[in-house]
């Protein structure tokens, strides 16, 4: 227990008796996220401003308390667990869009925003933040920041870093920063803005976000693609993206598709191995010409099905089978590893090959689905927990995994983040300098150690 009497008596002066949770049962909804794994926080702090935040750090700093910063706690690697006790610091009630500046294109909000209500906000001004994570339902943009959240439009538009201008922050010690810009260029000194995307709350509390918006594509097509073969339509990838640049280009493996067959508004004729999914959007010109250039392509290529969503229903009803196949995984067992890795296009193919191999020495379902346009592939080891033999079967497929990925040239995450389930194969991917600099900058951030322990570091 890292809480004492008197430092909670010091945190009861930081903000009103409503935004302080110490009672049991309301803890444990602080205690988990997308893992599934849980540890249990001694308070949670709800602040409403940058002053709240700050003086609450004052407090931490000075009582050497571990603070976990959360949004809607949806993360896939335990980012927003406090796995250490202490505090959980949830942003929620930070939830407001502070301003759409249309004639510049820049919107800034507070870290709680809701993905979608963004979306929603920007959508009457025909504008549009591209980031599109799964979860964007309920996911905040200061998680997204913190993860830096990629999703299936990244192919076309990239990650949540391409749109942070700048941030306001809070230190360990509660002292305040700005970062970055609100122009659409600056480069006055080292790019602290990019620093904190994706640290992983371990340097900072974001507590507001410059973000770029664009203008909003006025048509799209949704197309799907079948084939009786996992190599053919992971090997159309990368030569698909030399005619056209999708809006997305998802894939899903015959266990991802059965898992959410009830939400495809189409049957699947029983040949089918994989799926794609591109999405083009633009101008309805650009549509046309897209689509026309797809399907030239497309002649050459042999395909069970390909088929257009021919209403906003069956649109709809296709993404909402995509964004469910990590739900819908706990079908298969009650625990999963749920892998992010990249790899170069071109090398899918060999990916791909290599988890049905694992899958094949293992008595575990192992499937794959994701952002192939990206070449992030998700890799989901499904086991139960409480079954050590299959524990150490899951851990020995992702070793294997994760070493693959290195030797063909790959990430081992390409929008999840390190958080916990990953830290202890960083030092797969970076070698010892590269990380001895990284914990240096962790050091001159946050010398306590109190921002997010045990995170990202093996
Ligand atoms: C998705 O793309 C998410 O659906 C979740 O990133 C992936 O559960 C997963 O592995
Ligand atoms: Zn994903």
């Amino acid at each position: 227990m890292s809480l004492t009497k008197e430092a909670l008596q010091a945190l009861q002066k930081c903000v009103d008796p409503d935004q302080l949770i110490n009672a049991h049962e309301e803890l444990l909804c602080y205690s988990y996220d997308g893992t599934g794994r849980e540890f249990l926080p001694e308070a949670v702090l709800l602040p409403v401003s940058n002053e709240e935040v700050s003086s609450i750090m004052k407090v931490a700093s000075a009582y050497n308390i571990p603070v976990v910063p959360r949004g809607a706690g949806s993360g896939m690697t335990g980012g927003s667990l406090p796995v250490a006790g202490g505090l959980v610091l949830s942003l929620t009630r930070m939830n407001r869009i502070i301003e759409i500046d249309k004639d510049n294109q820049i919107a800034v909000v507070e870290p709680g925003v809701i993905n979608q209500q963004l979306r929603q906000a920007l959508h009457p001004l025909g504008l549009f933040y591209p980031p599109d994570p799964a979860s964007l339902k309920f996911c905040t943009i200061g998680g997204n920041v913190a993860e830096c959240a990629g999703g299936p439009s990244a192919v076309k538009y990239g990650v949540t870093r391409d749109y942070v201008l700048g941030l306001d922050a809070v230190l360990a010690d509660g002292r305040e920063i700005s970062t970055g810009v609100r122009t659409a260029k600056g480069v006055v000194g080292y790019d602290l803005t990019r620093l904190l995307i994706g640290s992983e709350g371990t340097l900072a509390i974001i507590t507001k976000i410059i973000l770029r918006v664009i203008p909003r594509p006025t048509s799209r097509r949704t197309v799907l693609l079948l084939s009786d073969s996992i190599a053919d339509a992971t090997g159309l990838v990368a030569r698909l993206l030399h005619i056209i640049t999708p809006a997305t280009l998802e894939y899903l493996d015959a266990t991802a598709l059965n898992i959410v067959a009830d939400k495809i508004p189409f049957q699947l004729p029983t040949q089918t191995k994989a799926m794609l999914l591109l999405e083009l959007d633009g101008s309805k010109e650009m549509v046309a010409s897209q689509a026309n250039q797809l399907n030239n392509f497309l002649e050459h290529e042999n395909l069970l099905m390909v088929k257009s969503a021919s209403t906003d229903e069956e649109r709809d009803s296709l993404w909402q089978a995509r964004r469910s196949v990590s739900p819908a995984a706990f079908a298969l067992k009650p625990d999963k590893m749920g892998e992010d890795v990249v790899v170069p296009r071109s090398r899918i193919p060999k990916l791909v090959a290599y988890t049905e191999h694992l899958a094949k020495i293992s008595t575990l379902p192992i499937f794959t689905f994701g952002h192939a346009g990206d070449g992030n592939i998700h890799v989901n080891i499904m086991l139960d927990r409480s079954k050590p033999e299959e524990v150490e079967q899951a851990n020995d497929a992702k070793h294997k995994l994760f070493k693959q990925v290195i030797d063909l040239g790959g990430t081992i995450s390409g929008e999840h983040g390190i958080g916990l389930t990953k830290k202890d194969y960083l030092a797969i991917e970076l070698p010892p300098t590269s990380l001895n600099i990284q914990r240096q900058l962790k050091q001159l951030f946050d010398p306590q150690n109190i921002l997010n322990p045990h995170k990202i570091f093996p």
